[in-house]
């Protein structure tokens, strides 16, 4: 007996151990930590590939933006409905969110019906499964006596990879695990499933977000713990998500803040990058899916392939007799038979064994022990398997954010959720193991999603909803700023209307239309040198400028620029003269001709009443200027006095020009085609070659008609009065301050207006152009923080500061190369601290003030060329613009906008818009030098 005893012990000693046979048969699947470690580096280097613009269209680990830029901050509050599907069980659910407490505390409530979706459904027509969503929807809200008129706002969880480009959209990628619907690759899904819900009917419902599974679990769990930024999901499928910067991803615009990103990990290896490791196994798994060579990672991990692994290594180890001495039975040979929950119950502690016996006395196998033994040690080496390839991917991901906070030694909690990580006995404890192992130094806390991921969702849409309630009022508030095109022809005929008006009557009318006594563009055959003063919107400009007759290309010029002070704009006329005479003197001493008595012209930015070319009565200042004992008085008197005062130079004021007329001037000595001169700076205005007998105001005209008609020159003189033209100073920044433009001018418009230096008065200009745009915006922003749209609420002493937002800003924020970093510290320097989204909605208040602007002056311009067309009575204009200012010239869309509405308005005229390279100095010079041979003449 004792021999038989030692025999049987050396048989049982040389009787193989069952498992070690099944270790050596799958050596290849037990991973050891170098292995993990190299697998998880190469899963860095996907998620890289994933985030970079360049590689991410053929990034096997897709790395999709979620537009979830925060988890939950404790003040979501609302109630939603809720749609879970993808995973395992399709849920229909309505959750309640008591604003700051907490799920831990009971401020989520939950209500929940699952629905089975059936086989022919999930591979049937698209539109079909999302119907069938819509009717259980709707059997849920009558089965709980929720109303069914109420607005709904819908939270949606879609577990399966989609490109959005917001919150409440996506474009589904492909199918994975056991769905294979028809018709919907490449769809908008919530599209689709809003489709669904109309042809259901008989309910309002908003859907207001779409999330993964894995991005809902991360914020179910948020709620409670505020470290939550990587959800997990370990079940039918499996997938991670979590919170990036947003520099990192270049998909979406922006560098501020963070974005969760939907890693889809599912799909690691599909590009081979795992090849050494995937086994025979994991090519008969994939080659018998639904979807072959996808989702590699995912097959070697998730609930629906861990059972058939299991299986085919049996069936395998059976054929080859290492099992049930090499019988197989024809259940071993069916596909699915030992699902993911067999694996688990066979890891099962205490039944773990027993568990084996009956579930392969199922598959009609008669297992010796030894085969169990052996069975249960192949699902635990594939499930070790795949807790060990859920490690090391996600030490790649918590090394990633380790990298993006620089921190040493992280402390961080991953949301998990999926039935795999719920029910498999030994599958959570293996998984964070592992973890420790491999990032020993970081402080990994995993959180179970109780109930699902929906709370997650409810709270995405909370987010969500808070910011598409902002988005709403911001647009609310921005429309009153958005012109249709019918109140821009109004706009037009408007404008038109005041052009006629003022060239009738003298001084009441809001565009006065001043003649300027310009008669000629110029013809090239100007030369010598001139003195040009330029009183503009910003500064006072003096330049030389020397015209070489017919040399059109190289006339030279000099010119200095000077500020003016905000007291001298708004101190005493004389002092305002005298520093003007103080410059120009300083001017002269740096171009050495103090004693040069040099003829000069005089481009002087503001309204004045001239009776001929060398006199100018101001009729009120504009823009910032306020300095007394000026209106009502000649500037060229008022210039000549001061340098009299000054007694240091002379000077032969020969002209002067308003600075449209000078700038058209100057690009026409360029291109004989530009009649009309642009301001858009400062102030804005216009003005253009109008026929004298149009221009009924001005006695000249009644004086040839009265006295002597007759003789054949005076035909020849009637001829050509009738072709005579004058440049008329059209001040159309007047426009509306006869409340003509009332229906378009807003609350914030009328606020600028009443705080500026002339209220009442150029209500166009206060519209339009630079002094006032950022006035107008910072209003605007005032009020949308006030209504805790903005900046959280907190109305800083620098929003309530005038002209703290200068135009100049607006410019900067519109451009497009500028990323929303930067537009944040620029409303940092302005004492503005506001996050990301914050910069998003001033970037857009700018633009809205910025279009309206450019759209006005393109309506206004469109009025000025129709007229001349008709004034010619041509069916089609070519005409050009000469144009100046900072605000055409500097801001990135002001231009761009105002030529496309001037072209839609006046369809009938071709407009070419001329930048004025040296300002309406030259433009000055020019029409001193035309005056000038006029008296040699
Ligand atoms: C429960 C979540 C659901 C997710 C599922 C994944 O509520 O959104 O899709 O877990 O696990 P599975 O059901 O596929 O095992
Ligand atoms: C440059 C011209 C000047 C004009 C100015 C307007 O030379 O006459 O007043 O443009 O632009 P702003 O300085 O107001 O932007
Ligand atoms: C899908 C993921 C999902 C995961 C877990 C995968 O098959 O592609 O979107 O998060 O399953 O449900
Ligand atoms: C003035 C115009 C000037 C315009 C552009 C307006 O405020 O009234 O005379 O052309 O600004 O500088």
């Amino acid at each position: 007996m004792f021999a038989v005893h030692l025999v049987s012990f050396f048989f049982t000693k040389l009787k193989e151990d069952p498992t070690k046979k099944v270790d050596r048969f799958l050596h290849a699947m037990r991973l050891h930590d170098d292995q993990l470690s190299d697998i998880s580096a190469r899963f860095q280097a996907e998620m890289k590939k994933g985030l970079s613009e360049e590689s991410n269209a053929a990034a096997s680990v897709r790395m999709l933006p979620t537009h979830v830029r925060s988890t939950p901050d404790g003040s979501e509050k609302g109630q939603f409905l809720a749609l879970d599907l993808g995973g395992s069980k399709f849920k229909v659910l309505q959750v309640k969110v008591r604003e700051g407490m907490g799920i831990r505390k009971g401020g989520v409530e939950m209500d929940e019906k699952i629905y089975s979706i059936p086989k022919e459904l999930r591979n049937g027509r698209g539109t079909e499964l999302f119907d069938h969503v819509a009717e259980s929807l709707k059997d849920f809200l009558l089965e709980k006596n929720i109303s069914l008129e109420k607005k709904h706002p819908l939270a949606f969880t879609f577990s399966f990879p989609c490109e959005q480009s917001a919150l409440n959209q996506g474009s589904l990628i492909s199918w994975s695990k056991n769905y294979r619907a028809r018709g919907l690759k490449g769809k908008d899904v919530v599209q689709v499933l809003r489709e669904s819900i109309d042809r259901t009917g008989g309910m309002d419902i908003e859907v207001l977000a779409m999330v993964n599974d894995t991005v809902a679990t991360m914020m179910t769990c948020g709620f409670d713990d505020q470290n939550c930024e990587v959800g997990l999901i370990i079940g039918t499928g499996t997938n991670a998500c979590y919170m990036e910067e947003l520099r990192h991803v270049d998909l979406v615009e922006g560098d501020e803040g963070r974005m969760c990103v939907n890693t889809e990990w599912g799909g690691f290896g599909d590009d081979g990058a795992l090849s050494d490791y995937i086994t025979e196994f994991d090519r008969d798994v994939d080659a018998a899916s639904n979807n072959p060579g996808k989702q590699i990672f995912e097959k070697m991990i998730s609930g629906m392939y861990l059972g058939e692994l299991v299986r085919l290594v049996v069936l395998k180890m059976a054929k080859v007799g290492k099992l049930f001495d090499g019988r197989v039975s024809d259940a071993l040979r069916i596909k699915g038979k030992i699902s993911t929950a067999h694996v688990a119950a066979m890891e099962e502690y205490k039944t773990g064994l027993t568990n084996t016996r009956n579930i392969l006395e199922e598959l009609d196998l008669t297992p010796s022990e030894d085969d169990c033994i052996a069975v249960q040690h192949i699902s635990t080496i594939v499930s070790f398997r795949s807790s060990n390839l859920v490690a090391a991917g996600l030490a790649a991901i918590l090394t990633q954010i380790k990298k993006n906070r620089n921190q040493r030694d992280l402390r961080i909690t991953v949301g998990v959720d999926g039935t795999v990580y719920k029910t498999h006995p030994q599958y959570p404890k293996r998984l964070h193991k592992v973890v420790r192992r491999l990032l020993p130094e970081c402080h990994v806390r995993f959180v179970l999603s109780e109930s699902g991921s929906s709370k997650g969702a409810a709270l995405v849409t909370a987010v969500a909803q808070r910011l598409a309630s902002r988005r709403h009022q911001v647009d609310e508030t921005l429309s009153s700023f958005r012109l249709s095109q019918e109140q821009l022809k109004l706009v037009k005929a408007r404008m038109r209307a005041g052009l006629e008006a003022g060239l009738k009557t003298k001084g009441h009318s809001a565009i006065k239309m001043l003649p300027s006594f310009v008669y000629h563009t110029p013809d090239g055959t100007e030369h010598g040198k001139y003195l040009a003063l330029d009183l503009g919107g910003t500064n006072f400009r003096a330049m030389l400028v020397n015209f070489r007759k017919g040399l059109q290309q190289n006339t030279r010029l000099y010119h200095k620029i000077y500020t003016i002070p905000l007291e001298i704009m708004q101190g005493t006329g004389e002092e305002l003269f005298d520093h003007l005479a103080q410059c120009v003197s300083d001017f002269l001493d740096y171009m050495g001709m103090k004693n040069a008595r040099l003829p000069a012209g005089f481009t002087f930015s503001f309204p004045c009443e001239q009776t001929a070319i060398d006199t100018g009565t101001l009729v009120s200042w504009t823009k910032g200027f306020k300095a007394t004992d000026c209106e009502g008085h000649d500037v060229v008197n008022m210039l000549r006095e001061a340098i009299k005062r000054r007694n240091d130079f002379e000077l032969d004021i020969a002209a002067v020009v308003n600075d449209t007329v000078g700038t058209m001037m100057s690009c026409a000595y360029e291109d004989p085609q530009c009649e009309i001169g642009m301001i858009a700076g400062t102030g804005t205005n216009v003005c253009y070659m109008e026929e004298v007998k149009n221009i009924e105001k001005t006695e000249q005209k009644k004086e040839k008609t009265d006295e002597d008609k007759g003789t054949p020159d005076e035909e020849q003189d009637k001829a050509d009065a009738e072709m005579l033209k004058m440049c008329i100073n059209t001040e159309w920044g007047g426009l509306g301050d006869d409340g003509s433009l009332d229906d378009i001018i807003t609350p914030y418009d009328t606020e600028v207006d009443q705080n500026s230096v002339n209220p009442g008065k150029q209500r166009f200009e206060k519209l339009t152009s630079g002094m006032y745009l950022g006035e107008v915006v910072r209003h605007v922003l005032l009020d949308l923080t006030r209504g805790s749209l903005l900046f959280r609420g907190h109305v800083t002493e620098a929003l309530k500061t005038r002209d703290i937002f200068q135009t100049k800003y607006l410019s900067q924020i519109e451009s497009d190369r500028l990323a929303l970093l930067q537009i944040r510290s620029i409303l940092q320097q302005l004492g503005l601290e506001g996050n990301c989204d914050d910069s998003i909605i001033v970037k857009e208040v700018c633009g809205a003030v910025s279009r309206r602007a450019a759209q006005l002056c393109g309506a206004g311009m469109a009025a000025v060329v129709d007229k001349i067309r008709e004034n010619r009575g041509l069916d089609h204009l070519d005409i050009t613009v000469g144009v100046d200012g900072a605000l055409y010239k500097l801001h990135p869309h002001f231009s761009g906008i105002l030529k496309e509405t001037a072209k839609v308005m006046a369809p009938q005229c071709n407009v070419t818009f001329l930048p004025s390279e040296e300002g309406s100095g030259k433009g000055a010079a020019l029409i001193t030098a035309v005056v000038r041979k006029m008296q040699e003449m």
